[in-house]
């Protein structure tokens, strides 16, 4: 068998679970797991990126107003007048709350301008907003900046409103144009979010954009940035509105199976929700949801906002699985963000905290089946994210104790790769000592950045994690167990 059967054998059987009923182990290794051959690494921006674990994004424009989620581009600027619009608030509460960096719809499909443009009309220039001397999209950098957060934007490819959308070039120029003020007249920008969505039909324009052009202009003005779509170039779509990733998830992918953005086929979602471990680009995944069933503020829907309980699940099902969690708030028509949706972000940080406070395997003792220096075992129960362990190389399945003073009580496993070195784990197992004998826990497919495992709590002083197929030597940055909270919210909106 080559060695590209070989894991795609290896990870099927990894993704049906044959490992953990197998009872393999550490001392009786199956065939050498596939190794080796140069895997693709990230950018250190894709790594400031995946880090920051939450950002937040702003949905507002003249939908806020009207009480459409796509606006069709009729809409008159004159219904735009956020009149107490805070920016600095809605900073502040993702900053409170957690979150590392704002993504603004500085124009969605409707096309309208949250900034003076001087490319249209359609703008805040044209509403009685500020008497039409305002920039929502600097109060909203200078807000980022005063509270320590990242800046990004969304600038919406399809425009209803632009009179060139549909004739190629012009339009292309049009919409450069647009991003170039974006991009020189805000300061340092750290994501550039290009969304797929469009809505015209066969019988509807047809606009061929320029995406090669388009993305050079980011990385001339904004080499920092990272690029978001469907097909990246930096970060990829998660492929649902759900804010979930796969239960496996990789951040490799293969660049030809979705060319550009909008590329619309049934199993993109599957393909982008689960990357692809033979991938030849790193390009992790951005799961993007609303805290309300809109992506803009609706007055029948502030009933409907997420409680805490299920923004942890979110957190669970993005952070958790190896993605980054983009959660949409949008501000009211005044300009704020809403009570409710204010405090549910408050409950969300207070439980995060509460689950993560005290990592119960401090002060354990870690020993490996084998360990290649300065790689040590002791590693994984650092919190540096570039400190590992990494067994041998070649040594087939490997294994990690965790041995501690007393009995602990858990519900929640932490498990984290070395990521700055590639994504390499294709499956694990946790297994817990148990009435004298090794009983498996917890198992999956990959780990990536983070993988968050929660359970029924149970008790134990010992842990072994075992690491049996990879596409290479694996990288353990961290162990943790955590036990949380119980739980004090009712069911909320899912
Ligand atoms: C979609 C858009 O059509 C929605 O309105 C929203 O902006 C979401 C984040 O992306 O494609």
């Amino acid at each position: 068998m080559d060695r590209r059967r070989f894991l795609i054998a290896s990870s099927i059987a990894a993704v049906l679970g044959v490992a953990a009923t197998r009872g393999s182990s550490a001392t009786t290794p199956p065939a050498a797991a596939g190794r080796t051959g140069a895997r693709p690494m990230p950018t250190p921006q894709q790594l400031r990126w995946q880090r920051e674990e939450l950002a937040m994004f702003v949905h507002f424009t003249v939908n806020t107003f009207t009480g459409r989620e796509w606006g069709d581009g009729t809409e008159s600027p004159q219904v735009f007048n956020p009149r107490h619009l805070d920016a600095r608030q809605w900073a502040r509460t993702a900053r409170e709350t957690g979150f590392r960096s704002m993504i603004l719809t500085a124009k969605h499909h409707d096309g309208f301008c949250l900034w003076p443009t001087a490319t249209t009309r359609h703008s805040v220039a044209s509403s009685p907003w500020k008497n039409g001397k305002g920039d929502v999209v600097r109060e909203f950098v200078d807000a980022c900046h005063a509270e320590g957060l990242g800046v990004g934007f969304y600038l919406s490819p399809w425009d209803r409103n632009a009179k060139s959308y549909g004739s190629g070039k012009a339009y292309n120029d049009f919409y450069v144009a647009q991003l170039t003020e974006l991009l020189t007249h805000y300061g340092p920008v750290v994501e550039v979010w290009f969304d797929g969505a469009n809505g015209e039909g066969p019988s509807g324009p047809h606009q061929v954009y320029d995406w090669p052009r388009i993305h050079a202009t980011v990385r001339r003005l904004q080499p920092d940035a990272v690029i978001f779509s469907d097909a990246g170039p930096d970060v990829r779509w998660i492929g649902n509105e759900k804010g979930a990733a796969g239960l496996t998830c990789w951040s490799t992918v293969d660049p030809e199976r979705v060319p550009y953005a909008g590329f619309d086929r049934p199993w993109v979602g599957d393909l982008l929700g689960h990357g692809d471990p033979y991938g030849s680009v790193w390009r992790p995944g951005e799961a993007d949801v609303s805290i309300r069933p809109g992506w803009f503020w609706h007055a029948d829907e502030n009933d409907k906002v997420r409680n805490p309980d299920n923004l942890v699940e979110l957190y669970m099902q993005s952070v958790g699985r190896n993605s980054k969690l983009l959660l949409s708030v949008p501000p009211d028509r005044d300009g704020l963000f809403y009570p409710t949706d204010v405090a549910a972000l408050h409950g969300f940080a207070a439980q995060r905290k509460a689950l993560f406070a005290h990592d119960l395997l401090h002060g354990a003792r870690a020993t490996a089946s084998s360990s290649a220096p300065p790689h040590l075992a002791v590693h994984v129960l650092d919190d540096q994210p570039d400190s590992y362990w990494s067994p041998r190389p070649g040594d087939g399945a490997s294994s990690l104790d965790i041995e501690l003073p007393a009995d602990i009580e858990f519900d929640t496993l932490d498990l984290r790769e070395a990521i700055a070195h590639g994504q390499t784990i294709a499956n694990y197992r946790v297994d817990r000592w148990h009435d004298g004998a090794w009983k498996p826990l917890a198992w999956g497919t990959t780990i990536g950045h983070r993988k968050l495992e929660r359970f029924d709590p149970v008790r134990t002083r010992k842990l072994r994690i075992v690491l049996e197929y990879g596409f290479g030597t694996p990288k353990l940055a961290k162990i943790a167990a955590y036990l949380g909270p119980k739980h004090t919210y009712g069911p909320g909106h899912a």
